[in-house]
């Protein structure tokens, strides 16, 4: 088989929802509200008990506003629901079931109808045409198969797009290498930090990341940064876009990047209505432009929809750009549950990427150590950074002083700096675990 290019991005057949007026969405928005939170009350015992004590009813819901009204669900609403209790169609209806690993209590059940999944295809392939796929090109896939959705999401949004879809799950990356060398992809699907591991591996087999037939990456599933953007797209020489999504809400495909402006992802809110509130008093819903948490109601999932989900998502709406209907979020700087509070100061381990990846000698790959040294009533945190290939250790230890410095500048905590040998660090093979905590519990 030949080797044939394919179009370039200006030849997208859009969506119409993708095309319409602000207006137009909005509406479309509100008779879909007005049917998900009847539909939510009738079918699903939890939300009836809960409207209830709020004393909110679905006909309550005349305008988009009013959605403020009624209350939140969260990943421990759906916990004590464990499996089904939050499930809006019986069991035979359907058609998959995804979870979430449940690192921390049991795990979260999710569930699809075929629409449900036609939907979730429909919106994976829009994010990943909008980041510059088209159909015809080759896919590898390096999300993770499995009860976790990013495998199967990408999968099925890859096929509903035209696309040949190479099902490689994530690991085993000699394999990948050598699957990307042979087969000849023109786009990967993966978390940025395991492309990163990919990237990492082939330099040591020689061959150059820049060199593969790889055009477009299409990455989520963790929180990243411009300067990671940044490093991948040199280092692979193609064009990296964010897709964001979570399974309480569908899987990846709630929000994705236009690769001709690479400014966020934009939230497709024909199926999903967001909402930004604070944090600290979530009674307060946000204005765009202001950064809190992230909240979605579903506007025509069946097997679960899901209303006011509590992300814990960090972030802020946008006017849309690429797609002007669709608000777009700004880069995660982390979830409310990843910050580390050391001595006061909140911080993101995103910060830390940003800051370490403007110092040439240190490589993306770091972990945060965060450790209550004996006799100390105060926390410590240790960044351990593996400083690149090409540097010697001597200027490894100068670039271990400028981190410190640079911290304590924009973040403003004082911490320890440890510059570790290249390929001493865990590399990720999926979503990476950046924090460490080796505190003794309370
Ligand atoms: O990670 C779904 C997904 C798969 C998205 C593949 C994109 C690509 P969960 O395992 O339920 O679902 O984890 C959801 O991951 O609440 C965020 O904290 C984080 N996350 C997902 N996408 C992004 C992103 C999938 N683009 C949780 N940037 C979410 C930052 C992200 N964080």
């Amino acid at each position: 088989m030949t080797q044939e290019t394919v179009a370039p991005t200006s030849d997208a057949v859009l969506d119409r929802e993708e095309t319409i007026s602000r207006d137009e969405l909005e509406a479309l928005q509100l008779s879909r509200l007005q049917h998900t939170v009847a539909y939510a009350y009738d079918r699903v015992p939890l939300y009836k008990r809960k409207f209830d004590e709020a004393g909110v009813h679905p006909t309550d819901l005349h305008e988009l506003s009013d959605l403020g009204k009624f209350p939140f669900t969260t990943k421990e609403d759906l916990r004590l629901e464990y499996p089904f209790g939050m499930f809006a169609v019986p069991q035979h209806e359907v058609a998959r079931i995804h979870a979430s690993s449940g690192t921390t209590g049991r795990a979260t059940v999710v569930g699809y109808t075929k629409k449900d999944l036609a939907d979730w295809a429909k919106l994976v392939a829009r994010s990943l045409r909008a980041s510059g796929v088209r159909p015809g090109m080759k896919v590898h896939n390096a999300y993770g198969y499995g009860l976790f959705t990013g495998g199967m999401g990408a999968h099925a949004g890859a096929e509903a797009l035209g696309c040949t879809v190479i099902p490689i799950s994530g690991g085993q990356t000699e394999r990948q290498i050598t699957l990307i060398q042979d087969f000849k992809p023109d786009a990967i699907l993966a978390t940025p930090t395991y492309l990163l591991t990919i990237a990492d591996a082939m330099m040591k087999q020689g061959i150059d990341p820049a060199s593969t037939s790889l055009k477009y990456a299409v990455l989520g599933a963790e929180p990243w940064t411009e300067e990671m953007r940044h490093e991948l797209e040199v280092t692979m020489n193609l064009k990296a876009c964010d897709i964001y999504g979570l399974s309480e809400v569908m899987g990846p495909g709630v929000a994705g990047e236009a690769v001709e402006t690479q400014d966020g992802s934009h939230i497709w809110e024909d199926h999903f209505r967001p909402e930004i509130i604070d944090a600290f008093d979530p009674s307060v819903v946000l204005d765009d432009g202001a950064h809190g948490e992230l909240v979605f109601t579903s506007l025509t999932k069946e097997a679960l929809p899901i209303i006011r989900y509590r992300t814990k998502d960090l972030t802020r709406l946008l006017p849309g750009t690429a797609r002007p209907a669709h608000r777009r979020m700004g880069r995660i700087t982390g979830r409310s549950d990843d910050m580390i509070i050391l001595r006061g100061v909140n911080l993101f381990p995103s910060q830390i990427e940003e800051i370490a990846l403007r110092i040439p000698e240190l490589s993306p790959h770091f972990q945060l150590e965060l450790t209550r040294p004996e006799g100390h009533r105060m926390d410590q945190m240790t960044v351990k950074i593996e400083r690149r290939e090409s540097v010697t250790i001597e200027s490894g230890a100068a670039a271990a002083k400028a981190l410190q410095q640079q911290i304590k500048i924009h973040v403003g905590s004082s911490c320890a700096v440890d510059v570790v040998e290249p390929g001493s660090l865990e590399r990720s093979n999926g979503k990476l675990r950046r924090i460490y905590d080796l505190r003794p519990k309370a």
